[in-house]
């Protein structure tokens, strides 16, 4: 494709560099319907990814991030889960597992309405997409509006969210739970050891790990580990993909319950773009905010944390995902400057350390190197900048985002980082890397964001940016 770039390039030298850099790997990645994370490591399409990636993307090309959201959506399932992982038929079963032939989507899935001529995943991911939607339609209205992008987009995220906040209320709180630590897109956060201590794993020799091929052992998940997801998605899958089955791992995670409201918050807007009924969806996000404080707010801890379902009780762990509610409009104002003065402690080092690491520096279980036990994520560091932003600290929302352009560059897009030294771990040319980077780079030529029509405000400081989805 070779539509013009939508965005002024920046002109001082190294945002050229940073800019072209991740430029490169969001055309590279680019798959002509969708983009890849990592041609190598995850060579399909994921769900919580493309959100991130349509958010960097619309600075390049607007239709590519419609066309990343639209393709995504189009795997929905009757039951209007949005899949984890959208499979590309072309790329051989053994470049990635699990695989299409273990999910059996089509199959396994056909009574809760999978797809019939698309395999795919048979679990979900965080819901960033509706917020994700607003910023690429905002980005140009008009062009959105001519392709009736929003038109498209509405039902299937209205879908997504009574899923969610439906069949997946599984403790009855008024939270979206998750069934599989993959769902809470934070893999591998020690927040999982408490509950997956009770899965028994699958035989290591009963299925072939392909992430060895191209991932460092000591900084992907242990065999162990790896043995309890394949048991878990073998059940999950064997029953049909229904959450009625009894589940031997429900949990609700801040992170995930931050983004839906985040999300319902952007589908409001975007019902209410062509003159619908905003009502509904604030109300749902209002119910939402309540539930997260009550269910799963520590005031001890000073952040939010899981609760397992299974005894019904907060995990102690102390992840990133707890500092993520920063994201929620309507936080009560001492629950938000609590999170910010958590961050930037001893624990997670906000202004100190080059990035938030993804769990407790200071906890037993923290490793600078393995995935999602402490390593700095880009997409969790973005998230915590709109937070700061949202919520009235700008000098630190600043403070974030200036390692976060440098490093992004420097580690050649990695798609984690050591949290102390800022060295590169995982996958490089990663793809939500790019494209957050790119989004962080552009963010002060943005349009502002919309007044009219949005709720009162939650955040209360002088200085907090004006309340919006965006
Ligand atoms: C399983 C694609 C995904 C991210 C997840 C991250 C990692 C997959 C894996 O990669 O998970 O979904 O094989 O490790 O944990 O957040 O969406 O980038």
């Amino acid at each position: 494709m070779t539509e013009p770039l939508t965005a002024p390039v920046p002109t001082a030298a190294t945002d050229l560099t940073l800019w072209r850099g991740a430029a490169r790997v969001l055309l590279q990645n680019w798959r002509g319907d969708s983009t890849v994370p990592s041609p190598g490591l995850y060579p399909h399409q994921w769900s919580w990814d493309s959100a991130f990636i349509a958010i960097g993307l619309r600075h390049l090309s607007v239709r590519r991030a419609q066309r990343e959201l639209e393709t995504l959506t189009l795997a929905q399932w009757g039951d209007g889960r949005i899949p984890h992982i959208v499979f590309d038929p072309a790329v051989p079963l053994a470049a990635y597992f699990p695989s299409p032939d273990f999910w059996r989507s089509s199959r396994a899935g056909a009574a809760l309405g999978a797809p019939r001529h698309i395999e795919t995943s048979g679990i979900v991911q965080p819901p960033v997409h509706a917020l994700a939607t607003w910023l690429v339609h905002r980005f140009d209205p008009a062009l959105s509006r001519r392709r009736g992008f929003l038109e498209r987009l509405r039902p299937r995220l209205a879908a997504w969210h009574d899923y969610l906040t439906g069949q997946r209320d599984l403790g009855g709180g008024g939270l979206t739970a998750v069934v599989h630590p993959r769902e809470a897109g934070m893999d591998n956060s020690p927040a999982w050891d408490g509950p997956l201590s009770r899965v028994e794993p699958v035989p290591a020799a009963s299925y072939r790990r392909a992430d060895l091929d191209h991932g460092a052992s000591a900084e992907r998940p242990t065999d162990l580990d790896y043995g309890r997801y394949v048991r878990l998605a073998t059940d999950y899958r064997d029953a049909g993909y229904l959450d009625t089955a009894p589940l031997s791992f429900a949990v609700e995670d801040p992170c995930v319950n931050a983004l839906l409201i985040a999300s319902e918050h952007a589908l409001a807007d975007i019902t209410a773009e062509p003159g619908g009924d905003r009502a509904p969806h604030e109300r749902r996000a209002a119910r939402l905010t309540d539930a997260l404080v009550t269910r799963l707010w520590s005031p001890e801890e000073g952040m939010f944390l899981n609760r397992d379902l299974g005894p019904d009780r907060l995990v102690p762990a102390r992840s990133a995902a707890g500092l993520v509610p920063l994201l929620v409009p309507g936080l009560p104002a001492h629950v938000a400057d609590t999170l910010v003065r958590t961050a930037k402690g001893a624990s997670f080092g906000l202004g100190t350390l080059p990035l938030v690491p993804s769990y407790d520096l200071r906890g037993p279980d923290f490793d600078p190197s393995r995935y999602w036990r402490g390593p700095a994520w880009f997409n969790i560091n973005w998230l915590l900048e709109r937070g700061l932003r949202l919520h009235g600290y700008t000098g630190e929302a600043d403070g974030l985002r200036a390692p976060m352009l440098r490093e992004a560059g420097a580690s050649g897009f990695a798609e984690y980082v050591d949290p102390c030294t800022a060295e590169a771990r995982g996958t490089r040319s990663f793809d939500w890397t790019a494209a957050l980077g790119l989004d962080l780079l552009a963010a002060p030529s943005l349009p502002a964001p919309r007044g009219g029509g949005d709720p009162a405000p939650a955040a209360t400081r002088p200085g907090a940016r004006e309340r919006t989805a965006v």
